[in-house]
């Protein structure tokens, strides 16, 4: 506002000092610690709520600069998003090395103990776009950058160890199937529709990976609970310059841990957030998720003996013939300052490799080395996105003679812009460096010139059939369910069929299951299968989520409904027994207010009973007085938190005077030993050890009868 306009006087909106302008607006004014308002070049900004106008009702004027500067930015703040993993969530944190690994390479984040480097990593779902829900059935990107003092490294992977295709070529093909159909614009961020399952039916080598995306692997309880796998084969290189072959994996210390599929389907309702806000809680409250990175090494012998060629990124190694060797940890410990200058503007890329490490001749691995710069150029708008302080080297200089270009924030300095240039010292600029240069591994090449694929990749049936084996019996009926679920979607019955004649050449039981869930009137015959299938591969226990379950509730979340009247002792036991495992505790309320509890105390909430669905715990507790339970049993959201968490098979603790609850909820008769009475304050420690099994898995035939 012009100085002579101000004649009312400075008012307080909280602690900040305002005006009401001539027609009640608010002007919040500078000083003191409020810095001024300024434009992007920096001029002082009087008055941010009017336009400049002639006459007080009069138009707008061209002239307004300050108003068009702002409008033109807004205009453009979008970017495009990122044409898959569109929706990520980005964190900081480090890598420490745990021993010196020089006998088998020479990247230099891995020579010594102890050494951490800073990392940043972004998760991210595949399919959806930028606003779709965290709780898609779908794969999760898994993408760690590590700023060494060689430059940085990439290790763009997902929480699943294979891949769809063998060959980069089928991914545009691939995603627009996955992706929503294109004359309607839906399904969004699901695989549950025709196409999606045409092109899988159509592309039997995608047949390993239809196992692993129709287990709990795509419905992770949160980031933190899943497993990262760097996928392809890649090469270390010693400082000799021996080769030896290295998968990565990433193993969560938290244990892994996933949600039922219903649950999932009622978290995108509940929160669609659900995952992001699960890390940024975490580490906001100082529990640092950590995971392992493990190393499965091998040589040329080993390869040429393993049954599938290890350039085929649809195969795993198994744990159990080759161990993971842990080597270090990374620790996840700080937020993003700005979402969209990290997280958005975050570039991966498989070809970001350092001194040590290179690649194989992996067709997969060769398209994507190709396919990430070229999207980043379009993404970013601009070569130099490597000046984007989350993208830039941290440790390590950049000196070299590329300049120019949109927005270039570093030019080389100096005289020299090229070389060889015989300006000595400074002026001259950077020299090569044969001694720590990125050299790559010198493998021998030849044949003809052909499109084809090897025969060694033709087996596409056993690990797929090798990873259904190794589930635990909960798994497996989870898989024939969401199989039956996603079918079900598909509104082509020749489709469906197709689909369960791969599941013939998998699994006989699975797919008679399936194709009694689909009502198929007719089984159709096996898919003809390139290779026959070897149907005696050994069963691999680290497939299974359940069998490698954390034996802990760290890091887990108690929901608690609770009443007037609860009981303080006994809400005061159960939060001791969660704080003393590392769990959370979270107070579910008929009112965000609260309630005033038996010993007059008032209790605050959390959430609302609506607005927090026991979707969003991993375990409840129903802590009411008499009245509550009353009240509640006649609120169709307390109802469903009951149910739901009876249905999602999560342990239950409740104060007897809960029972009229569970009765309106119908499950007052069919508590089972997962539901667990707690009287006093002693019984809640008891109830927080029975939840390390996080669920009651026994409960889930009874509570699923289609
Ligand atoms: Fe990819 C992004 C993981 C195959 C092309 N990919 C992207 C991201 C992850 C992966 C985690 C998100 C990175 C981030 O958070 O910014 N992609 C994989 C894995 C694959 C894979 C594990 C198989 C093993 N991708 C793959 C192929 C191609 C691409 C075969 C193309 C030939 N991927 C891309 C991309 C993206 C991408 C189009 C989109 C945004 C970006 O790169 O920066 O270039």
């Amino acid at each position: 506002m012009a100085k002579q306009d101000r004649k009312r006087p400075t008012e307080k909106l909280g602690d900040v000092a305002f005006e009401r302008g001539n027609g009640g607006e608010v002007h919040q004014l500078a000083g003191g610690d409020v810095p001024t308002l300024t434009t992007q070049q920096g001029v002082p900004v009087a008055d941010d709520q009017n336009t400049l106008k002639a006459g007080e009702r009069g138009p707008s004027l061209l002239e307004d600069q300050i108003f068009r500067e702002k409008i033109f930015k807004f205009d453009h703040e979008r970017i495009p998003e990122r044409v898959v993993h569109a929706r990520g969530y980005g964190v900081h944190g480090y890598f420490e090395n745990y021993e010196p690994l020089s006998d088998v390479t020479s990247a230099d984040l891995f020579q010594r103990a102890g050494e951490k480097t800073p990392v940043f990593v972004r998760f991210s779902t595949v399919a959806g776009n930028k606003g779709s829900g965290d709780l898609a059935r779908d794969v999760r990107g898994f993408a760690v950058k590590f700023y060494t003092r060689e430059g940085n490294w990439d290790i763009v992977g997902n929480n699943i160890p294979i891949f769809f295709i063998q060959d980069a070529i089928k991914f545009p093909d691939l995603i627009h199937a996955a992706k929503q159909e294109p004359d309607r614009g839906f399904p969004q961020a699901q695989t549950a529709h025709d196409n999606f399952w045409d092109y899988m039916s159509l592309t039997p080598e995608a047949m390993a990976m239809v196992m692993w995306i129709m287990s709990d692997r795509t419905i992770p309880r949160s980031f933190r609970f899943m497993e990262g796998f760097g996928i392809h084969t890649f090469r270390f290189i010693n400082a000799k310059g021996k080769s030896t072959f290295v998968k990565f994996h990433w193993k969560p210390k938290q244990g892994m841990q996933s949600v039922v599929w219903n649950e999932a389907l009622k978290i995108n309702g509940a929160d669609p957030d659900f995952h992001r806000r699960d890390l940024w809680d975490a580490i906001q409250m100082g529990d640092y998720p950590e995971w392992e990175l493990g190393f499965q090494l091998f040589d040329e012998d080993f390869a040429d003996k393993f049954d599938f060629d290890v350039l085929d990124p649809t195969k795993i190694i198994p744990e159990e013939i080759l161990p993971v060797k842990r080597v270090g940890k990374m620790v996840l410990d700080r937020c993003v300052d700005n979402f969209f200058a990290e997280t958005e503007q975050v570039a991966f890329h498989t070809a970001n490799l350092v001194p040590g490490v290179d690649h194989t001749n992996d067709p997969l691995l060769q398209g994507r080395n190709f396919s990430y710069l070229d999207t980043q150029l379009k993404r970013l708008g601009s070569p130099n996105f490597t000046h984007i302080p989350v993208n830039a080297p941290r440790n390590a200089n950049v000196c070299n003679f590329q300049q120019d270009g949109h927005m270039a924030m570093t030019n080389p300095k100096g005289r020299a812009n090229y070389e060889p240039n015989s300006w000595g010292g400074e002026m001259g600029g950077p020299r090569e460096n044969p001694e720590r240069g990125f050299r790559s591994h010198p493998t021998e090449i030849g044949g003809e010139k052909r499109r084809l694929r090897a025969e060694s990749f033709s087996d596409h049936y056993s690990q797929a059939r090798q990873f259904y084996v190794s589930q635990t019996e909960v798994e497996q009926g989870h898989m024939a369910l969401a199989l039956t679920f996603e079918l079900s979607k598909v509104e082509t019955p020749a489709i469906r069929s197709r689909v369960v004649s791969h599941l013939l050449n998998i699994d006989e039981e699975l797919a008679k299951k399936v194709a009694k869930g689909l009502r198929l009137e007719t089984m159709p015959a096996p898919a003809p299968a390139a290779r026959p299938t070897k149907m005696d591969l050994a069963k691999s226990p680290a497939l299974s989520i359940l069998m490698n379950g954390p034996e802990s509730f760290k890091g887990r979340k108690i929901g608690v409904l609770v009443s007037d009247g609860v009981d303080a002792a006994l809400l005061a036991g159960l939060k001791k027994a969660a704080k003393a495992e590392g769990a959370m505790v979270k107070i579910v309320a008929p009112m965000i207010g609260g309630v005033t509890a038996s010993d007059g105390s008032l209790v605050e909430g959390d959430e609302k009973v609506d607005g927090g669905p026991s979707v969003l715990f991993d375990a409840v507790a129903v802590l009411l007085s008499a009245e509550g339970a009353a009240t509640l049993a006649k609120e169709p959201t307390a109802k469903d938190f009951v149910s739901d968490a009876f249905a999602h098979c999560k342990f239950i603790a409740y104060s007897p005077e809960a029972m009229p609850l569970f009765e309106k909820a119908g499950i007052a008769d069919d508590l089972d030993e997962g539901c667990m009475e707690i009287g006093a304050a002693g019984e809640a420690a008891g109830f927080v050890t029975m939840c390390r099994k996080l669920r009651h898995w026994k409960r889930e035939p009874m509570v699923k009868a289609v």
